[in-house]
């Protein structure tokens, strides 16, 4: 075996696009399972909250101990995709009755594609290579320096911010670790993020309550609450208030279109629910059957939000209501008698 050296692996992962990329040694996260079990015991959050799938019952278990995912692991190997692009520039949105998607959404099938060609490269050695999302991937970058933990819960880098989308390729192949010099942590006395979060999800710095966070409210089938749809604004699906505060992110420039392969920013190129779905639609050309029932309930709860004294909002829910069946008509109901001001309708 011609094991490639480790600026190799890193130039091969940046010729394909990654911004960031750094090594980490295999280890078990004792400290990071025992942290996700006392948020867990803190706001009672069971696993689909965290949007874990069903089947995966030991799903922080396994990302604690990279060898489950593969046995005789050495190193973990994360790659960084930043997501600031002038489609994520956002002006007027409330104004033009626009709905608001994650900027992250863009590049994660980038980050995807590149973690499976990082993978196939690390094999052409002979060595084994597993790219995918199963380590701690905040917590691991956090370790070797890639970046630091804010209030807000997510790893802030000097060269993207927190606007960035991770993936991990954990290999048998025996790469040394990086220490990077991690920036100062920039939150000292602030916390912005924790004040702007509109649920009160952030319930305390670095911690986040996933029953409360607006990302897997909008991702979710599961009922919503009348109170919180109310704090949901604009948002059809994720959330990126507790980031758009941020004096990190405020630095950052917007880049160009990215012409790599799958980058599409006008588009989440193959989310689950936006596939096709431009980043920030007009509200009320979303609310019909052709698109997905989840996208729909969330335009509803936006335009209530964002549509008072707008006759074309009330007119559009009004519109689409014979086509919304079972929940969804429901939702359409509370945000058409929410636009009326009237009593909320029946849930
Ligand atoms: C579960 C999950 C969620 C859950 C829980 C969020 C959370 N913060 O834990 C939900 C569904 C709510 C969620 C939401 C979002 N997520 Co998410 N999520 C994940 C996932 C799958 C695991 C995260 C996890 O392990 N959580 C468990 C907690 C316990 O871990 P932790 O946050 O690292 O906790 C550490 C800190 O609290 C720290 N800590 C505690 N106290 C203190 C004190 C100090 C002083 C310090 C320094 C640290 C510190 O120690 C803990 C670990 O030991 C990862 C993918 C992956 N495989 O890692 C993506 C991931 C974290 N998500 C990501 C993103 C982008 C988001 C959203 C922004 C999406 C959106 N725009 O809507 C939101 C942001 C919400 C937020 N403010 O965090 C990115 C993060 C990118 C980044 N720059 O950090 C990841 C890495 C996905 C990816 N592939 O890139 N997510
Ligand atoms: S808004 Fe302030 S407290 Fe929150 S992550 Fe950014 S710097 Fe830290
Ligand atoms: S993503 Fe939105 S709801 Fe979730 S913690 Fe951040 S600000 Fe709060």
């Amino acid at each position: 075996m011609v094991m490639p050296l480790k600026n190799e692996i890193k130039d091969f992962a940046c010729s394909q696009g990654a911004d960031l990329v750094g090594v980490a040694r295999v280890e078990i996260y004792s400290d990071y399972l025992a942290e996700v079990r006392e948020r867990s015991r803190e706001t009672a959050a069971q696993l689909e909250d965290y949007m874990v799938p069903r089947s995966e019952t030991s799903f922080f278990e396994r990302l604690s101990q990279p060898r489950e995912t593969l046995p005789d692991a050495q190193a973990i190997i994360i790659l960084g995709v930043g997501a600031y692009d002038k489609n994520a520039v956002y002006t007027n949105l409330w104004k033009q009755l626009c709905g608001k998607t994650a900027r992250t959404y863009s590049c994660y099938p980038v980050v995807r594609q590149i973690a499976r060609k990082v993978a196939d490269f690390i094999e052409e050695s002979g060595y084994k290579a597993v790219p995918g999302q199963d380590v701690p991937l905040k917590f691991v970058a956090d370790r070797i320096g890639l970046g630091a933990y804010g209030k807000n819960g997510l790893l802030l880098t000097e060269q993207c911010g927190s606007y960035v989308g991770f993936r991990s390729v954990v290999t048998d192949m025996p790469v040394a670790p990086d220490r990077f010099e991690k920036m100062t942590p920039p939150c000292e006395d602030c916390e912005v993020c924790l004040q702007a979060c509109p649920t009160r999800a952030l319930y305390a710095p670095y911690k986040v309550n996933p029953r409360l966070c607006i990302n897997p409210l909008t991702r979710k089938q599961k009922y919503i609450q009348p109170e919180l749809r109310l704090k949901m604004q604009n948002w059809i699906c994720g959330c990126d208030i507790c980031q758009e505060v941020c004096p990190v992110n405020r630095k950052l420039v917007a880049r160009d279109a990215d012409p790599r392969s799958g980058f599409d920013s006008l588009h989440h190129a193959s989310h689950k629910y936006l596939d096709n779905i431009e980043r920030n639609p007009l509200l009320t050309d979303i609310l019909g059957e052709a698109y997905p029932d989840v996208i729909r309930r969330n335009a509803a709860i936006a335009l209530a939000n964002i549509g008072k004294g707008r006759a074309e909002a009330l007119e559009a829910l009004k519109t689409s209501l014979a086509s919304a069946k079972g929940e969804l008509r429901q939702y359409y109901l509370w945000a058409i008698s929410t636009l009326q001001d009237t009593p909320n309708a029946p849930d």
